[in-house]
């Protein structure tokens, strides 16, 4: 999610940044790698992420050994929602990503962290964006969502407002907590794809739990090198999408120009609060 203005076309992609996937060229080492994240990933989020992101492990049987090949996962995913996943080298700019997104076609790297990165690396590699990001495809109000998402992202762009929309899609698409009849549970692939962090954003007592407000949230810094200060919680995924579907951005952005930036542990009066958070970790990684 960094400044992705200054990237250069590796040579072999395509115009749209994609390459094959050459499932054939994996090792039985990167196989092994995947293996374990997932079998370690799915012991973890059975009863902490969200149903909707279960049932799409299960709809696109994503629990096969090896990473997975994904023009089988796009048969799949095709069948459910009409999505694809397609293949990129690493971080595409952000106008090929929303034409991907808006095209509903997900970029997913197409290679995986080595065995000595299992906890932390700091680009998307085929996990993160597979694990992490494909199942909730599957779910076709989050699937409408997300290209929602691409067409607001082509719009921003020319309103001189990605910066907001990167800051809805961090929240919500990467580390968005959902509400359940039975607690919180979690859907943002940020989370998901992190043992750590899958931990940390249920349980702790660390980080501030806020109910989602799209204005408040645009208003937010975030922190890209550490677990979140702030969570936001949406009702529902149906609640998500009418807030990308009904939201007149042009209006609203101009309207947050005249607003000040909020920290990544800030608490406005306005707010609903689920958990007011100590922020007992994030000071003691400040002090060490
Ligand atoms: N590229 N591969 C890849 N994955 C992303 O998640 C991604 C990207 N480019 C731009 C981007 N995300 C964000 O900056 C936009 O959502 C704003
Ligand atoms: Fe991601």
């Amino acid at each position: 999610m960094a400044a992705t203005h200054t990237l250069v076309r590796p040579a072999g992609t395509g115009e749209d940044w994609t390459v094959p996937q050459n499932w054939s060229a994996y090792t039985d080492q990167e196989h092994a790698t995947w293996d374990q994240l997932f079998e370690r990933q799915t012991r973890m989020l059975s009863g902490r992420a969200a149903p909707e992101f279960l049932e799409g492990l299960d709809i696109l049987r994503l629990s096969h050994p090896g990473i997975p090949d994904f023009e089988e996962l796009s048969e799949r995913l095709m069948q459910a929602t009409g999505w694809q996943v397609v293949a990129v080298p690493g971080l595409v700019p952000d106008d090929v990503f929303f034409d991907h997104l808006a095209n509903r076609r997900f970029v997913a790297g197409n290679f995986i962290r080595r065995p000595d990165q299992l906890d932390y690396l700091s680009e998307p590699d085929v996990f993160h964006d597979v694990f992490g990001h494909v199942p909730l495809l599957a779910n076709p109000v989050f699937a409408d969502f997300m290209q929602a998402y691409g067409k607001g992202g082509q719009r921003a762009g020319s309103l001189g407002a990605i910066q907001r929309l990167a800051r809805f899609y961090w929240y919500t698409v990467e580390f968005g907590l959902v509400k359940s009849g039975d607690g919180l549970r979690l859907y943002g692939a940020g989370i998901v794809s992190s043992r750590g962090e899958s931990l940390f954003a249920l349980d702790d007592p660390s980080p501030n739990r806020v109910m989602f407000d799209l204005r408040r949230l645009m208003r937010t810094d975030y922190r890209i090198d550490d677990y979140q200060q702030t969570y936001f919680v949406i009702e529902s995924f149906e609640a998500l999408l009418k807030s990308a579907l009904e939201t007149d951005f042009a209006p609203l952005y101009e309207e947050l120009a005249g607003t000040a930036d909020i920290a990544p542990d800030g608490v406005i009066p306005s707010d609903e609060i689920i958990t007011h958070g100590t922020q007992a970790y994030a000071l003691s990684r400040k002090a060490s």
